[in-house]
């Protein structure tokens, strides 16, 4: 029996029923307005959906039911020797709503294990695309290549009551995670290492087996990729992936569908290929110089530069946070906890330093500080993984964590297809006038 399943059942029944009577009663409630501004901008600051696994605050910046990052990394369980929490953990705790215990995280361990079939038709489809295939292309062909092995569209196809929808997604959202390690190490290993490909070890860890996967056997890695796991699993509903994966799954296209549309999302350097963009970044500032360690004078002007020139500094902005990103502190603490010196993460604490006050100077960036992607990079890099382009199919296998436990709850609480309206300016300048006229 799936204990992870029926204990989800308690949780999602109760609620389900709660929020029923809750827009039954109360469903005029008001929680905001809304200006021209936030209609053309993004729809920044509108609240739009209901995503119960965390909550970003812009000050604070990310709690996961209620926990923040420094908590959870002491709080969640851990490897045996491990000083990192397990991803699993987090996992049960967006879905659940409680900290886990060892034995609930083990659990997961050995479900995700038994799951983790690959069908052989994905890695064709991953082999039969071009050498320059981005990996993000790879990654979002090989998910849509596993949509073979939806229990969700074939239950729907023979038919299904609405109260059972989220049974099947739970399904798939199982046994998809349980898959995309192997599924991204294959692509590490197609695209970097001559194609020689490396079988999972049923005895590690979800994360230690993607590090061991992709052929990095240390400690030290393993210990990496299970707080890099943990750290980018989920950003609240609204970031481009999260939404992508939720407005597309409320048309009730499978999880797997639903899930490609995020990735296609996190692939846009404004979102998740930031992080190969920041190492991009560093190594041209380098390479402009000559190689070596810039000075602080250096940065600044590659800074003022990358501005001059129309462009964006990767790793630096947020549409929400408006203080330095938790993601980013800790990253920042692993390195001086167990790498204390390298020169890319020197780098990375130089531009620290230099770049919040040249942007803030320009008047227009409204959070001058670094996100999640500011540090990313370098640290796999410190560790031999240097291969920029396949960082953000990390950041995607973490981010399935996060956005599938969304998909199982949209799916418990019934919510409904999403489909927001739209104005045109003509409307937009009609409404200005009046509003005018009535002052
Ligand atoms: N460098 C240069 N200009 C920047 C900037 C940066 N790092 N951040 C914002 N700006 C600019 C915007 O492009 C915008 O310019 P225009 O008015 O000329 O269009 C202006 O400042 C106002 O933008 P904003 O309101 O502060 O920011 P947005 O909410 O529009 O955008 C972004 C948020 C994260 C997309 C933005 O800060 C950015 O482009 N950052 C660099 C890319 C990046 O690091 N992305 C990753 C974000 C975190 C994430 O999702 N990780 O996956």
């Amino acid at each position: 029996m799936d204990k992870l399943k029926e204990k989800f059942r308690e949780k999602a029944t109760p609620l389900a029923a709660e929020i029923k009577t809750l827009i039954k009663e109360h469903g005029d409630v008001k929680l905001g307005e809304y200006t021209v501004a936030q209609v053309y901008q993004g729809m920044k600051g509108m609240i739009g959906m209901v995503t119960e696994t965390s909550r970003l605050d812009p000050e604070e910046g990310i709690r996961f039911r209620g926990y923040s990052i420094p908590e959870l990394r002491k709080q969640l369980p851990k490897a045996p020797g491990g000083t990192e929490p397990l991803p699993e953990g987090i996992f049960y705790l967006m879905l659940i709503g409680e900290l886990p215990t060892q034995d609930d995280v083990t659990n997961i361990t050995h479900e995700w294990q038994r799951r983790s079939n690959v069908p052989k038709h994905v890695f064709d489809v991953i082999d039969k695309l071009p050498e320059s295939t981005h990996p993000m292309t790879l990654f979002c062909t090989a998910i849509l290549a596993l949509q073979t092995e939806s229990v969700f569209a074939k239950a729907y196809s023979k038919g299904i009551n609405k109260k059972d929808y989220w049974e099947y997604c739970y399904e798939d959202a199982m046994n998809m995670i349980a898959r995309l390690p192997r599924v991204a190490a294959y692509i590490y290993r197609k695209k970097y290492k001559g194609g020689i490909h490396i079988e999972p070890d049923h005895k590690l860890d979800w994360a230690a087996n993607l590090a061991h996967m992709m052929g990095f056997e240390e400690f030290d890695v393993k210990r990496l990729m299970r707080l890099y796991m943990t750290i980018h699993v989920d950003h609240e509903g609204g970031n481009v992936s999260a939404h992508s994966t939720h407005l597309v799954g409320s048309a009730l296209s499978d999880p797997y569908l639903a899930f490609t549309a995020g990735m296609a999302g996190l692939a846009g350097p404004l979102h998740g290929l930031a992080n190969q963009e920041v190492l991009h970044w560093i190594m041209e500032l380098k390479e402009a110089l000559g190689g070596g360690l810039p000075t602080e004078q250096q940065i600044e002007e590659y800074i003022k530069k990358t501005l001059a020139d129309g462009k964006v500094v990767p790793g630096y902005g947020h549409a929400v946070l408006r203080k330095t990103d938790p993601r980013f502190a800790a990253q920042q603490d692993f390195y001086r906890n167990w790498i204390k010196h390298d020169d890319i993460c020197e780098i990375v604490q130089m531009i620290y330093k230099v770049a919040p006050p040249i942007l803030e100077s320009t008047g227009k960036i409204k959070n001058p500080w670094p996100n999640v992607d500011a540090h990313s990079g370098a640290l796999l890099t410190h560790y031999g993984i240097h291969e920029h382009d396949f960082y953000t199919v990390l950041f995607g296998v973490s981010r399935a964590l996060g956005v599938m436990a969304s998909l199982i709850w949209d799916r418990a609480l019934g919510h409904p297809i999403e489909r927001p309206g739209s104005v045109t300016t003509e409307n937009i300048k009609a409404k200005i006038a009046a509003a005018k006229a009535k002052a």
